[in-house]
């Protein structure tokens, strides 16, 4: 790849505007988007999933982000405006909320493209050369600047970011092949039968779901597939196959910068797989690493005091061993393995918490054994109360997985009070 000077990917991130899309619910979330869009849902001990792609643009120096909100917005919003009001407007820095319902059509968002066009004033006004679309639901650090370069360097009016996933999963994506120039020659969105790549039959290449657009090129595709009654209006299901051919449509490889190799993505779609990357980060060396203080991941925590460890002497317990423990938790002669708590969790004396990942506001009492779970914001566990010993009686109560991750929210507990 060609070397860049500092000052020309600087001024291609300062002449972006990035969009993310942060409005789908995420259904296969269950009862974990029931309030919450998934941009909002509670990730890593202390972030919520929108804080990702959110850190990636400021990090990458692109400063003018507006985000499109819709379903079940309130909590995503809040923590927008609590966590994201630093930047500089003075430096025509922002971090703009652009709610569905208040826009030109007043109805709500159809396809994801939809969801720009009935923004192409704001889009107009802003005038940036480039426009980065975003998702609001992935985990992972991308340093988008190299992205930028790549798509004007080649030319291209739209450039796809993309990874390799094993062809039995590809056919969650929009999956690609490319000329050996990295020319997308084909696009079918979420094919029945993906096809693999010609030297690796075993993968596939998928979109990601985020593309670099020449302004003006974006503007008039929106235009073009406003004015088609049989589009659906997603940019994966309908703009993208329209300009494959006729236009010049660039696949981009997500790679690890340090090594070369494909760089850590999460989709976090489903509750397995919501819970199996929260528990990935409690690992000795995780490849998503939150510590890295080249790439902080920024997001809005309100002040709370450290975590506390109350040691029983009775049963020896008050102990945390290969956990991460948020602040304001107090570890009341209980014992936790393995497990990420979110901040403000109470957890009392002579339970047991193993595998388990405790989102903020959740108050566990005493004598409880859980394994294997997801306890959702504010939940409040009676005492005494098992989970994750008996498949049969935990998927009476709560919604239990195929692969037997427990997830258990304040409502499947009889609560009444929801927190998003
Ligand atoms: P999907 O995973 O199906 O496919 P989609 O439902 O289109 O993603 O959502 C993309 C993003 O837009 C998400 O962040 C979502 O929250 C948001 N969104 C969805 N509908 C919206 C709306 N009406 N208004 C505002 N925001 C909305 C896409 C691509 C695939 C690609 C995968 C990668 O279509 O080609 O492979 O993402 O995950
Ligand atoms: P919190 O207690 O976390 O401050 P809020 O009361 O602000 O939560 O609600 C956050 C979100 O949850 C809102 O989007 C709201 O629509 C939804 N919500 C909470 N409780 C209810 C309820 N009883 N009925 C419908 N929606 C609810």
């Amino acid at each position: 790849m060609p070397a860049y000077t500092p000052r020309f990917v600087s001024k291609l991130t300062r002449d972006t505007l990035a969009l993310i899309l942060a409005g789908g619910r995420g259904s296969r979330l269950q009862e974990l988007t029931l309030w919450r869009a998934k941009p909002a849902v509670p990730f890593g001990g202390k972030y919520r999933i929108i804080d990702f792609p959110l850190s990636n643009c400021v990090n990458s120096d692109i400063r003018q982000v507006a985000v499109l909100t819709q379903y079940k917005a309130h909590s995503l919003i809040r923590h927008i405006q609590k966590g994201w009001g630093f930047l500089r407007g003075e430096f025509s820095e922002f971090v703009e909320l652009l709610p569905a319902q208040q826009r030109i059509e007043s109805s709500w968002y159809l396809g994801t493209a939809n969801a720009v066009y009935q923004n192409l004033d704001i889009l107009r006004s802003h005038d940036p050369e480039l426009v980065l679309v975003l998702a609001g639901d992935h985990v992972y650090k991308m340093d988008y600047g190299p992205m930028l370069a790549f798509h004007v360097e080649h030319g291209a009016d739209l450039t796809v970011g993309c990874i390799e996933v094993p062809v039995a999963e590809a056919g969650a994506f929009g999956v690609m092949s490319v000329a050996p120039d990295r020319r997308v020659i084909s696009f079918s969105e979420k094919p029945a039968q993906p096809q693999g790549l010609p030297e690796n039959p075993g993968m596939a290449l998928a979109s990601m779901g985020i593309y670099v657009f020449s302004k003006a090129f974006l503007i008039e595709q929106l235009i073009r597939d406003a004015d088609n009654p049989d589009s659906s209006h997603d940019f994966g299901g309908d703009i993208i196959p329209s300009v494959i051919g006729p236009h010049r449509v660039f696949a981009y490889p997500f790679l690890d910068a340090g090594n070369g190799k494909q760089a850590y993505w999460r989709d976090v779609g489903t509750v397995d797989s919501y819970w199996r990357a929260n528990m990935e980060l409690i690992g000795v060396t995780p490849e998503l690493n939150l510590y890295d203080k080249d790439w902080p991941i920024w997001t809005y925590q309100e002040q709370v005091p450290p975590a506390k460890f109350i040691f029983n002497d009775s049963d020896r317990r008050g102990v945390s061993v290969d956990s991460m423990i948020a602040g304001g938790c107090i570890i009341s002669g209980a014992r936790i393995d393995h497990s990420l708590l979110f901040s403000n969790v109470r957890v009392e004396a002579h339970t047991r918490l193993d595998n388990a990942v405790v989102l903020p506001d959740v108050s566990i009492g005493p004598n409880c054994h859980i394994s294997r779970a997801v306890i959702d914001k504010g939940a409040r566990v009676p005492p005494g109360t098992v989970i994750g010993a008996d498949p049969e009686a935990d998927a009476r109560r709560f919604r239990r997985t195929a692969a037997g991750v427990v997830l258990v929210t304040s409502d499947m507990l009889g609560q009444t009070l929801h927190y998003a």
